[in-house]
């Protein structure tokens, strides 16, 4: 097995340092910040703070060049880069708080990173590592580096098998994810009369063999697919052709994770990894989870 990469170690290291933190900040940031991010939504003060914070936390790291998220009009060049220029540094893309509507009505969130080794914006084929956290009853990160995947417990203070210094104790408690290969559980975002025919007509068929779980943070709702199988897709709309989700900062490290767990991902016609991005806000439709079940997602919406 490859050696693990020191820079995705650290890089994972600064995330599961900041999520207690974020957790604890998030009961007072539940209100509208007063600004849009650059896809136009509404971002509350848990997003800013969040956004923040891993800025910090990410920028420090030795081997990252450059960090962009969610919530930011562009990447920012950060210090800590190996080389002039940043070359052979790696780009770091996040989604602060996935799902942050969920704040006001308190269910599941989550923030996913993806560690590209290009400049952004570039394909899914140039991730070296993703993962994703998700606040839930209890924290957890998921990681995919390239050798695996595995779900991590992260509390305060010591006791697991985390960096002491950061007072956060990380514990692995599945060191080689895979998604279950009997999927019970499906999950689509946005309005049925918005989907493509096609689309509503494959629903209506998983409907009929899989139980829906849908809270509304992709975070939450994958990771339901990751637990018990199935399939989560927040498909094209007929007035959003591109979807709602951001293919650097959502789509792309959530496939990734599920390709490597032995999944498959798809934007109706190929993997989500191979689709050519043309700005960094960029929109997909993504469909993620068993490959049977993308399969037959993607023969529906050929026909
Ligand atoms: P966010 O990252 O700004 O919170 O938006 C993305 C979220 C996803 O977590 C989730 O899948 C989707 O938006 C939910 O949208 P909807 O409210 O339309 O179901
Ligand atoms: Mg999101």
């Amino acid at each position: 097995m490859a050696e693990p990469d020191p820079v995705v170690e650290a890089v994972f290291d600064a995330v599961a340092a900041t999520a207690p933190t974020i957790r604890d900040a998030l009961p007072g940031r539940r209100v509208e910040s007063g600004t849009e991010n650059p896809s136009g939504e509404t971002v509350l003060a848990g997003d800013v703070y969040a956004d923040e914070l891993l800025a910090e936390a990410l920028g420090a790291v030795e081997g990252v060049g450059s960090f962009v998220s969610e919530e930011r009009p562009e990447a920012i060049e950060v210090g800590g880069a190996v080389g002039e220029g940043g070359e052979g540094a790696y780009a770091v893309a996040i989604d602060p708080l996935d799902g942050s509507s969920n704040l006001r009505s308190n269910n599941a969130m989550g923030t996913v990173v993806g560690i590209y080794d290009a400049p952004l914006p570039a394909t899914g084929r140039d991730l070296v590592a993703a993962g994703y956290v998700l606040y839930g009853p209890i924290t957890t990160m998921v990681v995919a580096d390239g050798s695996g995947v595995r779900e991590e417990v992260i509390e305060r203070g010591n006791g697991g098998d985390g960096d002491a210094d950061s007072g956060v104790a990380r514990s692995v408690v599945d060191d080689d994810l895979t998604l279950p290969d009997e999927p019970t559980v499906y999950g689509f975002g946005g309005r049925v009369p918005d989907w493509p025919d096609a689309f509503r007509e494959y629903a209506r068929e998983i409907e009929d063999e899989f139980k829906l779980r849908y809270g509304g943070a992709m975070v939450g709702d994958v990771n339901q697919v990751v637990t018990y199988g199935g399939v989560f897709a927040y498909p094209a709309l007929s007035d959003a052709p591109d979807g709602k989700l951001r293919l650097s900062f959502e789509a792309n490290p959530i496939a990734y994770i599920v390709e490597s767990m032995g999944g498959a991902s798809s934007d109706g016609s190929k993997s989500i990894l191979d689709v050519e991005p043309d700005g960094i806000h960029d929109r997909v439709p993504l469909h993620v989870g068993n490959e049977e079940l993308v399969d037959r997602l993607e023969s529906a919406l050929d026909g």
